[in-house]
């Protein structure tokens, strides 16, 4: 490493001859920066393959002979000791007069979200496959990451070594299973870019799981084909690919085998270069280039014959030992290496062959040589990364045209990378770093003065920020404007969005180490000092604040597992809480909140995150003992889930059922009507929450951005998309014949147009229904009683309807008392809905959010009775209206065979045939259910997906590799809320139930209760206990005495 990194290259500015000149020199050193991130799902390799990168070009920071062991890059004493990744982290390396910003990221899907702030800040993915083990579900999710972030990728396939000598493979098979990788690869982005792809494995399992059941249409994800003549994203031949094993510091492209056999065969290197991937074979006889039919089925394809022959020979050789070590010395001279004699007589074979291969082939060489040769310049990827970061940049014509040319010309600054002293500075902050005071510059930790939210009371941890400089220069001392996601330039006067700070430092970031820097240009990857207080998890940067703010990061999931923590000793509650803070800044993704009862809870999106955040949580940010709770685990309630199995006749009759409710003054009666949503809309709901959000609180937003769409194209109006979906959805009922399908659609379709609300909290997958004044009222309210109407505000903004129905206000000929009465059913309806929120919040049967329900009230007011005067003795009407609903919406849902519903991971185990046994076992006492199984071709090991409920999902990793001896290795994904059948109130009723179960009295609670009464404990709610489970043993016990 050149010590300055960036900084030196960007600050070496020659006098220049004339301003054009200067500007071309600086073009120049812009286009030898590459911004990159290493991406794979878990343990395919990346921080070894990083250890042999910074070996190479990080000026000294790992030793050679340690690449590979030392796993630099995981500094952290957890990573080390699991072997796991759990952050990224960002090097600056210098290579052949580039500099290359690297980021590792982790593959365990718990730390997803720190892959989306690595690629957010590169421009080029290294997408790392082990060839062993073939494309996985996290290689999925970090492609898609990438692509969403519109990231240039190459590919590396790792591990080539575990083909030789783990799977003996020959040069032939390993050649056809590289192949098949590289298409799956190949294919996945294909899917993406036809955008015709599912959104994760579990989507393209689930549809063929499904099929299963007399569905059509098996989808493969090999079917999930391109039709348009786009090349395909990763070909060797074009230089993206690289093969190696970074355990042994090799790898290669076949640019140069091709060099080295151009003289050899007497052939032009670049033609070579074509024919050495694919199906192209080498005929000795007439030494001529052939295809396959000319080659007959008798040749062997050429990268098999001049690239994977030669490789294995030497693997063969070395690992002979001394055996080999005669004709391994032919090979090292025929090669021209140059390696020392103590090496070669190394012990351990392994050891050998591995010097040998590293220095043929050597990794770091061609991994850069790739990155620099495949992989854009910030000035090349951003115009097409722009759309992307900023994608909502429209002016309306009404705004000042200063205020224009401004936004226009940072949008301009960003998009072209402008890095001139004179350019806007914009820089984005995707993720906080807490770093250890001790690990900054040692200069800086004397007399450090650094402000509040910078680091903690105790000055223990230092908070940086992880960031990019997208335009202008980015200097010590310089005021910046912070901008939220939400900030808007046009409407600058509300300043909430928007905050003013100090850059105190810069840093270039060398994994472990920081470097101080005093100024930072356009198109470097930098931590910042001095954003602690102004930051939460990320941010926009700007010394304008006419900029608009980037978008938002994408994350694959979101947090499930939540915990409650508290200290052991009472007083150390203010220290929790301080370290609780810290903790949420420091960390992307975990969740801190107060729980209604007080508990502090947080909330991982996963059991390693979990761990990680405890540890952190106790070790550095609040430094006392704690004690955690149990896992609490979300459930959610439902009911009628017969509904689902297309019963229609259910669904529609359904409707005759309902609860009916009085308000204890006797002025209003309620009527509750639970109907199950079908499927479909329910995940239509549950998928589109944030533009849910958007749509049925943000009344000026929705307006304003449909007037920018309509300005734009109207079929991307994310409202009407959301209508069709929902449309869509309705259409999918499955009834049992078509003319019931036909009749369910119909109804559902009509209820759409009438949604009053959604709930809890306004955007759930439950809806409300404004009611329809039945002939078959309740007795006690007769012709005088006046229905609440309501309005259906949330088709309205959906466009379901065009007008609101206007509650039928009285002409004036009728009695004042009818006006009355009118006016006050109007001012109920709040009341009705708020009833509604609340009873969809906590359901009867745990106080868990209901789920999937349509709820349609139809409350009658009453006039006031002659004489009542005053106020009422049972409290404000309106709070009576709102009990009453609510009660009569959990008495219906507990009414119509309530279930609970859980959530279930998607859960990928690769096994070891010898294991497969254990792994089912412990699978089936999770409760898991097994979708397939299926064995990687060509090796021993078999993958098993399945879904698991997270309730029962702790400690499965630990078990599952205490049962395989560690060789199974499980990850897990979230997947779906889904209904568990059993009634949780089961009682034997029928002879062959009570023949079965006996009486009821013996009966063991099913799982359905279980779940429930956890949680109702752990919620102190009354649960209904046995006291006395086993009286005979009392008695036994009692004599003795
Ligand atoms: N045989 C073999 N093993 C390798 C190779 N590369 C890495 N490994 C091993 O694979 C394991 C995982 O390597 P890491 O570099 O930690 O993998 P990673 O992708 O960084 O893992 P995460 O960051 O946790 O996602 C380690 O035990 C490595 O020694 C290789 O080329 N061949
Ligand atoms: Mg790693």
């Amino acid at each position: 490493m050149n010590g300055g990194g960036v900084g030196a290259m960007a600050y070496t500015k020659e006098e220049g001859n004339g301003l054009g000149r200067e500007m071309n020199e600086k073009r120049k050193e812009q286009d030898r920066i590459r911004n990159i991130c290493i991406v794979a799902h878990v343990d395919h390799g990346k921080t070894t393959l990083a250890d042999h990168l910074i070996a190479a070009a990080g000026g000294g920071l790992v030793h050679a002979k340690l690449a590979g062991k030392l796993r630099y890059l995981d500094d952290r004493i957890d990573e080390q000791e699991r072997g796991v990744t759990m952050k990224s982290s960002s090097i600056s390396l210098s290579f052949k007069d580039h500099v290359i910003n690297l980021i590792d990221s982790p593959g365990h899907v718990d730390f997803c979200s720190e892959v989306s702030s690595g690629v957010r800040l590169s421009d080029g993915a290294v997408v790392l496959v082990d060839a062993c083990e073939g494309v996985h579900i996290q290689t999925h999710a970090v492609l898609r990451q990438a692509w969403l972030e519109r990231l240039t990728p190459c590919l590396v396939l790792n591990k080539l070594d575990r083909l030789i000598l783990e799977l003996k493979l020959t040069p032939l098979e390993a050649y056809n299973r590289m192949k098949a990788i590289i298409g799956e690869v190949n294919n996945i982005i294909n899917a993406f870019r036809s955008e015709k792809y599912l959104s994760d494995v579990d989507s393209v399992l689930s549809a063929t799981h499904t099929s299963e059941d007399g569905g059509e249409g098996d989808i493969e994800p090999e079917d999930i084909v391109d039709d348009d003549d786009e090349p395909d994203a990763f070909a060797p031949e074009r230089g993206n690919v690289a093969f190696a094993s970074a355990i042994d510091g090799c790898a290669f492209r076949i640019d140069r085998f091709a060099d080295l056999f151009a003289a050899k065969l007497g052939a032009n290197a670049a033609t070579l270069k074509k024919a050495l991937w694919g199906d192209y074979y080498y005929n000795p006889k007439t030494k001529k280039i052939v295809g396959k039919k000319a080659a007959g089925g008798k040749l062997k394809p050429m990268f098999v014959q001049f690239v994977l022959e030669p490789l294995w020979q030497v693997y063969e050789v070395g690992m002979q030992g001394k055996d080999g070590a005669e004709m391994l010395g032919k090979i090292i001279k025929s090669m021209g290496l140059k390696i020392s004699p103590r090496d070669l007589q190394h012990k351990d074979p392994r050891v050998v062959t591995q010097t040998v291969v590293a220095s043929w082939l050597p990794l770091a060489d061609t991994v850069l040589s790739m990155v620099i040769d495949c992989l854009p310049s910030p000035i090349t990827a951003l115009p097409e990364r722009l759309p992307r970061l900023l994608p909502n940049t429209f002016i309306p014509s009404t705004v000042d045209e200063e205020v224009r040319c401004k936004l226009e010309s940072v949008k301009t600054a960003i998009g072209t990378c402008d890095d001139s002293i004179e350019a806007p500075c914009v820089a984005f902050v995707s993720k906080m770093v807490a770093v250890p005071i001790q690990a900054l510059p040692k200069g800086e930790i004397v007399n450090l003065d650094m402000g509040v939210g910078d680091t903690d009371s105790a000055q223990r941890e230092c908070f940086l920020a992880f960031a990019r400089v997208f335009s202008g220069v980015l200097s010590v001392g310089s005021k910046v404007y912070v901008l939220s996601a939400l900030y808007d330039p046009l409407n600058p006067e509300q300043g909430k969005n928007m905050l003013e700070a100090r850059v105190e430092a810069l840093y270039m970031m060398m994994g472990r180490g920081l470097e101080p820097k005093s100024e930072v240009p356009a198109g470097n990857v930098v931590a910042i000092r001095g954003l602690g207080q102004h930051i939460l998890k990320s941010g926009t940067l700007s010394t304008t604040p006419i900029c608009w703010p980037f978008a938002r990061m994408s994350f694959q999931a979101a947090p499930i597992v939540r915990v409650a923590i508290e200290p052991s000793d009472p007083s150390d509650m203010g220290a929790l809480a301080r370290g609780l803070r810290l903790l949420n800044r420091a960390d992307p993704f975990v969740e801190v909140s107060v729980s209604a009862s007080g508990e502090h809870v947080i909330a991982a999106a996963g059991e390693v995150h979990l761990e990680r955040c405890i540890k952190d949580l106790k070790e550095r940010f609040a430094r006392v003992e704690l004690s955690i709770s149990p896992p609490l685990v979300e459930f959610r309630e439902t009911c009628d889930i017969e509904a689902d199995t297309a019963d229609v006749d259910k669904t529609t009759v359904g409707q005759a059922e309902f609860v009916e409710r009085i308000t204890p003054n006797g002025r209003c009666v309620v009527r509750v009507y639970v109907t199950r949503l079908p499927k479909t809309v329910i995940e239509v709901l549950d998928g589109n929450v944030e533009l849910l959000k958007d749509i049925v609180e943000g009344e000026n937003k929705v307006h304003k951005n449909q007037g920018r769409q309509q300005e734009t194209k109207s079929s991307e109006d994310p409202v009407s998309v959301l209508r069709n979906s929902l449309l869509a959805a309705t259409n999918k009922v499955e009834g049992g014949s078509k003319k019931k399908s036909d009749e369910v659609r119909d109804l559902w379709t009509q209820k759409l147009e009438r949604i009053w609300a959604l709930g809890p909290h306004r955007v759930g997958p439950n809806i409300l229904i404004t009611p329809e004044d039945s002939m078959n009222r309740p007795e006690a309210v007769g012709e005088s009683g006046l229905l609440i109407r309501g309005t259906a505000h949330v088709s309205l903004k959906l466009g379901f309807s065009d007008v609101a129905e206007e509650a039928s206000v009285p002409s004036s000929t009728v009695n004042e008392e009818e006006v009355d009465l009118a006016t006050e059913a109007r001012n109920l309806e709040s009341s009705v809905v708020s009833g509604f929120q609340l009873a969809t919040a906590s359901g009867p049967l745990c106080e868990e959010p209901i789920w999937g329900l349509a709820f349609s009230v139809e409350a009658f007011v009453l006039p006031k009775k002659e004489g009542a005067i005053g106020a009422d003795q049972y409290g404000p009407f309106s709070s009576q209206v709102m009990s009453a609903v609510k009660d009569a919406c959990r008495a219906a849902v507990l009414a119509k065979r309530p279930r609970i519903v859980e959530a279930l991971y998607f859960c990928e185990v690769v096994t070891p045939a010898e294991h497969l046994g254990s792994v089912y076992g412990v699978l089936g006492r999770r409760r898991a259910r097994v979708l397939n199984e299926e064995m990687k071709e060509g090796t021993a090991l078999f993958i098993v997906h399945a879904y698991m409920p997270v309730s029962e999902s702790f400690g499965f990793a630990d078990e599952l590799r205490r049962k395989t001896s560690g060789s199974a290795s499980p990850q897990l994904v979230l997947s779906r809320w889904e209904a568990l059948l059993e009634d949780p109130f089961f009682v034997p009723r029928t002879e062959e139930e009570i023949e079965e179960f006996g009486d009821g009295s013996s009966v063991v609670q099913n799982t359905a209760r279980k779940l429930i009464d956890a949680v109702r404990r752990r919620k102190g709610l009354p649960v209904e206990e046995k006291l006395v489970q086993f009286a005979s043993k009392q008695r036994t016990r009692a004599r003795k005495v």
